[in-house]
């Protein structure tokens, strides 16, 4: 849709047209690539429904003109702020998710997308997080600010009113503590989704009693074991055991 025309589509209901496939944009740096395979896989792999997984790079935005911003200190991914664009690069149309590369997804997306409230302009998971390192992943800076981690996966209703605010003047301008903390939002239109879907390495934890603690999606959010100081974190083998998978089948790919 374009803002030019002065008109603003009607939200398409809760995440689908089933026939549509559900966008997932998925934060992309070159040092990680690894992880964004992983991940991608992870994702197909358990969808029941169709899914369409779109890297947000950075030098392609460049291109496009929708990202023109100068990478600040306090940046430790490429898509620390390009995250926001997901609504107009899906058009200001119905649902799509934005999520961080160093996810490793255990469950099905569908499960996800049928948590979709179109009352909602934005839902994830609302951590209440102080990290206790200062470094992360490969030693850049770990800043701490209120509802730290809740903008690493967002489902984003990109027809709400609300969120026509995120275009790529908003992203390119706007400050880490306006994007990252929704200020553009009222708390209530900020919907809850269950920890287990942004399940922090290193914070959270499993109940073995209780199964509502399982994770359905591993945020390595410290630095995964693509990183040589992270191959031995909390469910690195899960991580591991999804890469041997991944390699195996891309080997195949290119040997057909
Ligand atoms: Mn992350």
């Amino acid at each position: 849709m374009s803002l030019s025309n002065g008109k603003i589509q009607p939200t398409i209901n809760n995440g689908g047209d089933a026939n549509k496939p559900f966008k997932i944009f998925v934060g992309y740096d070159p040092r990680e690539d690894l992880a964004f395979e992983v991940c991608q896989h992870s994702i197909l792999k358990r969808s029941s429904i169709p899914v369409e997984i779109i890297p947000i790079k950075q030098s392609d935005l460049r291109k496009e003109g929708l990202y023109w911003r100068e990478r600040g200190q306090f940046e430790s991914t490429e898509f620390s702020f390009s995250r926001f664009l997901t609504p107009r690069l899906a058009n200001y149309e119905g649902w799509a998710m934005f999520v961080d590369c160093d996810f490793l997804y255990l469950a099905d997306i569908k499960e996800l997308r049928d948590l979709i409230d179109d009352k909602y302009a934005i839902m994830c998971v609302q951590h209440d997080y102080t990290p206790k390192e200062t470094t992360k992943m490969d030693g850049a800076v770990q800043t701490v600010y209120p509802r730290k981690n809740w903008s690493s996966m967002v489902l984003y209703n990109c027809g709400h009113p609300k969120n026509q605010i995120l275009t790529p003047e908003t992203v390119n301008t706007q400050t880490g503590a306006f994007l990252h903390r929704f200020q553009w939002l009222k708390d209530d239109e900020i919907g809850l989704v269950p920890f287990v879907w942004n399940f922090l390495e290193g914070h959270n934890k499993v109940v073995e009693a209780d199964p509502t603690t399982f994770p359905k999606a591993i945020h390595y959010t410290r630095g995964g074991p693509w990183f040589e100081a992270w191959k031995n974190c909390e469910f690195a083998d899960l991580w591991l055991s999804e890469m041997e998978k991944y390699l195996k089948e891309a080997k195949k790919k290119i040997e057909n």
